[in-house]
């Protein structure tokens, strides 16, 4: 039967380090859904609309993965898509305590489906969303940590294009 994960996030913005965890998760899985979230802990820079928008572009030529939302829990989503895992990337030591807690809770609330990590590469090991905005904010160049389409969607939100 078909293989289904869901890759979640709050993707403010997607940078190389999700993208390489999504590429790697739809080489093993038949269909990866995507799942742009919002944490309920985080303020985010970029609308759901934005985010889905800039993810569904860097992912287009990846054929079985898809970009969709929810406002949901996201364990109600990933049962109601029939996945059978939720994939997480892993950097340093730091992640480690905040997915043991999100795991627990979604291991609770749902014994059926099970929560897969994946080692980021060396090269992403401290690479995050909100570095990338810091840096993007005071004007630095930040082309080698995103695609091409969230260098210019940070520009237009810091208005540094002007
Ligand atoms: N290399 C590898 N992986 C990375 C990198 C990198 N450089 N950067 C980030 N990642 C991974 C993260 O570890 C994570 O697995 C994924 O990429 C997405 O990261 P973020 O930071 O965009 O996403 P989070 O951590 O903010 O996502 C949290 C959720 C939105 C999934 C969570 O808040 C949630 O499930 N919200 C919905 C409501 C809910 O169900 N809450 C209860 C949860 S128990």
């Amino acid at each position: 039967s078909e293989k289904i994960a869901v890759v979640p996030g709050s993707f403010d913005p997607v940078t190389y380090g999700h993208l390489d965890i999504i590429k790697r998760a739809a080489d093993v899985f038949d269909t990866v859904y995507v799942a742009v979230l919002n944490n309920s802990s985080k303020q985010p820079l970029f609308s759901v609309e934005e985010r889905m928008a800039l993810m569904a572009e860097v992912t287009k030529t990846l054929p079985n993965v898809r970009i969709e939302s929810s406002s949901g829990l996201l364990i109600d989503y990933a049962k109601e898509k029939k996945a059978k895992a939720i994939v997480r990337g892993l950097r340093a030591v730091s992640d480690f305590e905040y997915e043991m807690q999100i795991t627990s809770m979604n291991r609770f609330l749902d014994k059926n489906i099970e929560t897969f990590f994946i080692m980021t590469k060396n090269q992403y090991s401290f690479l995050s969303s909100s570095i990338v905005k810091e840096v993007a904010k005071y004007g630095s160049d930040v082309s080698e940590l995103v695609p091409a389409c969230v260098v210019e969607a940070l520009k237009e939100k810091y208005s540094l294009n002007k």
